[in-house]
């Protein structure tokens, strides 16, 4: 068994010989004695050295991995309310010395960097305690998918990123050499969660998904993970929504719980969840945003990021006291093959996209049940029936009414967190330009 102390644990152990490990954020020497304050996974805690070990470490850099064995005494704060500890040292060990400069100060509250920067650096950026939280509550956020996925019955499935066809239709594809022939790298989940569900009714995972998305933008992302969701047996396009909605329901004051300390860190509250999301349709949704703001969008196919930020962060708070809203009833022309259309009107479907945090983050609905009519939904998209007959070969033999939904993990994150840019959000982001580190 070890015998590290985490930095969190040394509050429970004043007056006890400690040993802790990990790495030197920063050093400070006087002439006699001097402090470095250690970093491990759960913190930070200052180091009183004597004049011995601060010779040991002339020469050694920040981020040098350091192993100290110390008393915990209780260390002089200005706050008489505030009690911190800090470790007189004993012995210090050397595990990895650092003898060059790290090239971007991480040492400060924040990065202070701009984002490439950030991201070129992100071997050593991301050990400050800021940038490593961001993944802390991504983590967060998938155990608490799961965990209402699992309270559900449903069945979490490890989809493949290698595939024949394309499953969203569409140009933004990647492919690659695959022997002597063609793959794609899948562009959702869609395909083998419609197959799966036809199997074990309710299912979900989380994915890979690429997109050849030649412009970057601050919420498009080249290669990104969905949460994945499909369930058979649906009465109406409502039963879906009700597991987006229960989802983020289950997730958000689950992060709120396990992410306490990260959210501080970062100084995040999230929106009201309110009584429940308010449902209302695309053009119900442009009118709205025409009369709240004058902007008249009425006869655009989708929402514009403006129209998404106000319904909102305006609009649903003030309505519905929700910081989330559903959009149903998106045109055919805007939604693949395999979405089922409204039987009242062929040019509107039944699907519908979550807005919130003021951005789109959960894309839905209902979808195609019918062989003859899959077949000529891909026909009508351009596509060839051909390389879909392993999809449509579940069509052809029973498929219940169903439907389903993906949400992008670090398009959520990055909203949970309020970040600028989904690079941010994305632990090694990448777009047209980046494919490293
Ligand atoms: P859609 O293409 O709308 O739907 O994607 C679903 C969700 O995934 C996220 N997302 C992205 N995140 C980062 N970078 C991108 N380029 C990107 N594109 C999408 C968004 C979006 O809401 N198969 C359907 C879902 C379904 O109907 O089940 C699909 O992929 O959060």
């Amino acid at each position: 068994m070890t015998s590290r102390t985490l930095i969190r644990d040394l509050s429970h152990k004043m007056g006890e010989t400690v040993t802790i490990a990990g790495w030197m954020h920063r050093h400070r020497s006087m002439s006699k004695f001097g402090f470095a304050i250690m970093r491990d996974r759960t913190g930070l805690v200052q180091v009183v050295l004597e004049a011995s070990q601060l010779e040991q470490l002339k020469g050694l850099q920040v981020e040098s991995v350091l192993k100290v064995t110390g008393v915990v005494v209780e260390k002089k704060s200005k706050d008489p309310h505030v009690k911190e500890v800090e470790i007189q040292c004993k012995l210090l060990e050397i595990l990895s010395p650092v003898r060059d400069a790290v090239p971007v100060n991480i040492n400060n509250a924040d990065v202070e960097a701009n984002l490439d920067t950030l991201l070129d650096n992100r071997v050593v950026t991301l050990r400050n305690p800021k940038q490593r939280a961001i993944f802390r509550v991504q983590a967060a956020l998938v155990h608490g998918y799961r965990e209402y996925m699992e309270g559900q019955g449903f069945t979490e499935i490890f989809f493949p990123i290698l595939a024949g066809a394309a499953s969203e239709g569409g140009a933004e594809f990647f492919t690659v050499n695959y022997f002597d022939r063609e793959a794609t790298l899948t562009q959702s989940a869609q395909l083998y969660k419609q197959i799966t569900m036809a199997v074990y009714e309710g299912v979900y995972g989380l994915s890979y998904s690429f997109r050849a998305e030649k412009f970057a933008t601050s919420r498009h992302l080249t290669e990104f993970n969905q949460f994945e969701f499909e369930l058979g047996f649906v009465e109406s396009m409502e039963d879906v929504m009700e597991h987006a909605e229960g989802a983020l329901r289950y997730m958000l004051p689950y992060v709120e719980r396990e992410c306490a300390d990260e959210l501080k860190l970062r100084g995040v509250t999230l929106p009201p969840l309110g009584e429940k999301f308010p449902r209302i349709s695309l053009a119900n949704a442009l009118q709205l945003y025409k009369e709240g703001t004058g902007i008249d969008e009425t006869s655009e196919p989708d929402l514009s990021p403006a129209a998404e930020k106000w319904l909102s962060t305006v609009w649903a708070p003030k309505e519905h006291g929700s910081g989330f809203v559903f959009v149903t009833d998106y045109p055919a022309s805007k939604r693949p093959f395999y979405v089922k259309l409204d039987p009242n009107n062929p040019n509107n479907t039944q699907s519908f996209d979550l807005v919130g945090f003021g951005c789109e983050i959960i894309s839905g609905g209902l979808r195609v049940n019918n062989y003859e009519e899959q077949i000529q939904r891909i026909k009508d998209k351009g596509l060839n029936p051909a390389d879909f007959e392993d999809y449509t070969m579940m069509h052809k033999y029973g498929i219940p009414p169903e439907g389903g939904f993906g949400m992008g993990l670090q398009r959520l994150t990055q909203n949970v967190l309020g970040l600028a840019n989904i690079k941010e959000a994305t632990i090694f982001p990448r777009d047209v330009q980046r494919l490293r580190p």
